[in-house]
């Protein structure tokens, strides 16, 4: 045991050195193929030796039990806010606010990059990550500290020597900026926008929306980044100097914003703010501006604080890029899933440096919110890297306003076929399962990397594809020849063996991918996963009813229907069919199931000491069981953990058998 204890440590920090230079100061030293070995010797001496084990084990991140809801937490003080200023004027006045309330002259500040996600305060004990709370109104926040152990920039714990080298005491908190950094955000937007699920207009709301995941395994799945900037003892700031505190928390191993600046004018506050400005562009996330902050806590704490900002920080926000131009006209777009989106058609505008043309109005919503004719003058505002968006609708006298109501389109545009809207839901659609429109994203879905990953199959070739006539489906991929590649234009011999090479190596990957590839409505990259364990064939998914469908892994009705009414329509059987004799993987390795549950019905509810809920689901689901989100007759049990919800009053209310998680155990294995 004890050199197991020293081998474990030993991992421990070599693991957190490493997840430090990838995750803090973005300096890998070695591929992630070398850091999966060691966090799997880790982890697996852990498994050997479970008592070792301690939250702040790098193995212990993603603790995903998801909970019914979040805990209020009162802040240790109030979070703070900041007052904006748009033009050097404002700052200026601020500047001499400053210079009245403390009576000097010369005041250092600091200048910071205004990150653009939200506020995050993380709680250390005895150096240990034991809380993250968000910012919530100010002085109450909620509990995401499951979620917030995932964020690889986040240090579980730091140890008692480098909190020594720091200056900092063992028990203290953080505040900064948790955000979505601008990769992470489109590549998300994009796989949500595939799976016909809705997109975020910006990283901040998605950031937002992560955070507060009820299941921190899926916040661990999207990269959230966390920088530092603020370093309290018992709700008071700890050093002297804030420039001090952001080099403390650099040295104490937390991720500091490298483009911070000490300064001893507002000359140079002002320099700093153009400087940015230009390359603000080239950052991996988004700011909104700059945050300039008196650096002498003593003047800080004399200049104290108004409402919900002090007075001693000031946020310079950089004008939102937009343009003023002209409503021409508007067209609806019609998407893989047949969502129709209207875009605006604008009389060209430059905005930041671009000339834009196009303009999302995202829904039939956001045009009423809008109140937006055509003819009208729109203010168009271009985020990040988002695409542009019609902000609002100007009125003036210079600005006359639009008089042509922007309609829905009546049929769709592009295969005429009755546009409908299901009750309830915000978008249009088109409904015919053969429109081109629809094809065409479905043809990309198909071929795209996540998917049959047929590289070269892009927009322009699959354009030509379908213009030609030689793809109408994506079974027809597999019917191309080289006389038909070579008949499109710019295409060589060479490029055309390359594209038949890659559709022939296509047919090796797996069922998971196939039935991904079909783009069922509601069947993501997940779910198809689920699918080919559970079935471990395409043929016996293709004749599930939709009852044996709700067995499936995440799979309720809504996803069970929409399943059952693809495979239910001939064209689509043909289709699969086809797919089956071109070669195509049709068998997948069943994930077996036990039957010790079979016909059981569960609902967990609490903290499970040794399993994330997830986890136990997975328990219980392959020994036959079934696992229900409520407690009701038809449950068989209810696994109690630590601080039950009200699941377990139900359960007592209901008769319903109450278990710990050893019987659970016992029951499945
Ligand atoms: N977004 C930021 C940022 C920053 C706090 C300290 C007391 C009041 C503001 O990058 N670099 N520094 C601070 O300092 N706040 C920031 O963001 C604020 C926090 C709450 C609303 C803004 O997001």
């Amino acid at each position: 045991m004890k050199d197991a204890e020293k081998k474990i440590e030993s991992l421990r920090d070599e693991i957190r050195h490493h997840e430090y230079l990838y995750y803090v100061v973005d300096r890998p030293e070695i591929s992630d193929f070398e850091y999966d070995k060691l966090m799997q010797q880790l982890q697996k001496l852990e498994s050997e030796y479970p008592a070792l084990i301690t939250p702040d084990s790098p193995t212990q991140r993603v603790g995903g039990k998801p909970r019914e809801g979040f805990v209020k937490v009162r802040h240790s003080s109030p979070m703070l806010s900041l007052d904006n200023t748009y033009n050097e004027e404002e700052l200026r006045a601020w500047e001499r606010r400053v210079h009245e309330l403390t009576g000097r002259k010369e005041v250092d500040y600091v200048c910071e990059l205004k990150l653009d996600g939200m506020s995050l305060s993380l709680g250390y004990d005895d150096g240990r990550l034991v809380r993250g709370v968000t910012r919530g109104d100010g002085t109450t926040g909620e509990d995401v500290t499951l979620n917030v152990r995932t964020v690889r920039s986040v240090p579980l714990s730091v140890p008692k020597e480098k909190l020594k080298k720091a200056g900092i005491p063992s028990y203290f908190e953080v505040r900064g900026e948790l955000l979505m950094p601008t990769a992470a955000f489109k590549k998300l937007n994009e796989e949500r926008e595939r799976d016909g699920l809705p997109t975020f207009a910006n990283p901040r709301n998605f950031t937002a929306g992560t955070v507060r995941q009820l299941d921190a395994s899926i916040t661990a799945q999207r990269r959230l980044d966390y920088f530092a900037y603020m370093l309290l003892e018992n709700g008071h700031t700890y050093f002297d100097h804030h420039s001090k505190t952001l080099d403390a928390l650099d040295a104490a191993g937390f991720k500091v914003n490298p483009h911070r600046k000490l300064v001893h004018s507002m000359e140079e506050v002002w320099k700093f703010i153009q400087e940015w400005e230009e390359k603000r562009d080239s950052l991996p996330y988004e700011i909104d501006g700059i945050v300039v902050k008196v650096d002498r806590t003593s003047l800080q704490d004399e200049l104290g604080f108004t409402g919900k900002a002090p007075r001693w920080a000031i946020a310079y926000k950089y004008a939102a890029r937009a343009g003023i131009t002209k409503l021409e006209g508007v067209r609806w777009q019609v998407g893989r899933t047949g969502k129709l989106t209207p875009v605006a058609e604008l009389a060209p505008v430059s905005i930041g440096g671009t000339t834009v043309r196009n303009a999302t109005l995202h829904n039939v919503d956001e045009i009423e919110r809008l109140g937006a004719k055509i003819g009208d003058y729109v203010q168009v505002e271009r985020g990040g890297d988002v695409i542009p968006k019609v902000a609002k609708v100007i009125e003036d006298k210079d600005h006359p306003r639009g008089t042509q109501e922007i309609e829905v389109p009546e049929k769709c545009p592009v295969c005429g076929t009755k546009v409908v809207r299901t009750e309830g839901e915000v978008d249009y659609r088109c409904v015919n399962a053969n429109c081109p429109a629809k094809l065409l994203g479905t043809i990309l879905h198909f071929a795209s990397r996540g998917v049959m990953n047929i590289d070269g199959m892009g927009e322009s070739l699959v354009n030509q594809l379908i213009e030609r006539g030689l793809v109408k489906n994506v079974a027809d991929i597999y019917d191309l020849t080289k006389k038909d590649l070579l008949s499109l234009e710019r295409f060589a011999d060479k490029s055309a063996q390359n594209i038949l090479d890659e559709i022939e190596n296509s047919k090796k990957l797996p069922l998971e991918r196939v039935i991904y590839g079909l783009g069922i409505r509601f069947v993501g990259e997940r779910t198809a996963q689920f699918l080919a364990e559970h079935f471990g064939s395409m043929d016996d998914l293709a004749k599930a009813s939709v009852e044996e469908l709700q067995d499936v892994n995440e799979v309720g009705p809504r996803i069970a229907e929409s399943i059952a009414e693809f495979f239910g329509n001939p064209a689509n059987r043909e289709l699969v069919k086809r797919l089956g004799k071109a070669g195509l993987i049709f068998a997948g390795e069943k994930k077996e199931r036990g039957t010790k549950l079979a016909g059981k019905t569960f609902v967990l509810t609490g903290t499970l000491a040794h399993y994330s809920r997830d986890e136990a689901k997975r328990l219980i689901e392959d020994a036959g069981g079934k696992v229900t989100g409520s407690v009701s007759k038809k449950t068989d049990y209810v696994v109690a953990g630590a601080d039950a919800g009200l699941k377990l009053d139900k359960a007592k209310e209901l008769g319903v058998a109450v278990i710990d998680e050893k019987e659970m155990e016992k029951l499945a294995s």
